[in-house]
């Protein structure tokens, strides 16, 4: 016992090396987590926020369009002017939005959060489908999502339709940089 007890005595200064490593560990991230801050303003709902709640979701699925159930499914909860629900949209690499084609109910609100994913600058515009493919001025819209930047738009589908989404940035929508809006109920 005693001879434990005097083992012991000889690691308190490796523990207290411990202790001091982690307490430098946490005040480090507790800096960096203030000097990152400030820039998730900068952008609305920014890369810090976007990406964080990418990862959420731990595997590809947090890459996947709703962050919750869709029309139809049971316990499904449309989205409402106070409370939109969230649709996550990944703009890029290349032409492309994934998803292409997203199911809303009618009269929801959706809160699309557009990350942009590869080297390429991208617009996300959403309304009626004829706005949409005319880039018709007044259609909403998001721009200038460079890559790992997130935007978020907020729309509710409270008309006939249809309904589509697209990115306008020079030669995009012509290359294909578009997608459908599926209104249901
Ligand atoms: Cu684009």
């Amino acid at each position: 016992m005693n001879n434990d007890a005097a083992g012991r005595t000889g690691r308190p200064s490796l523990v207290v090396l411990l202790i001091a490593v982690v307490l430098l560990v946490i005040g480090t991230t507790a800096v960096a987590t203030t000097l990152v801050g400030p820039h998730s303003r900068v952008t609305p709902g920014g890369m810090i926020g976007g990406g964080r709640a990418g990862m959420m979701g731990g595997s590809s699925t947090a890459l996947r369009p709703s962050t919750g159930l869709e029309p139809g499914a049971a316990g499904f909860v449309a989205g409402t002017a106070a409370s939109p629900r969230v649709i996550r949209v990944i703009a890029g690499p290349g032409y492309t939005f994934d998803p292409s084609t997203i199911t809303v109910a009618r009269g929801e609100t959706i809160t699309f959060v557009v990350t942009a994913m590869g080297p390429l600058v991208h617009e996300f515009m959403v309304g009626p489908a004829d706005a949409v493919a005319a880039d018709t001025a007044g259609t909403p819209e998001v721009a200038g999502i460079a890559m790992m930047q997130t935007r978020s738009l907020t729309y509710t589908f409270d008309g006939a339709g249809p309904y589509a989404f697209a990115c306008h940035a020079t030669g995009h929508y012509e290359a294909g940089m578009r997608g459908t809006i599926v209104v249901v109920g």
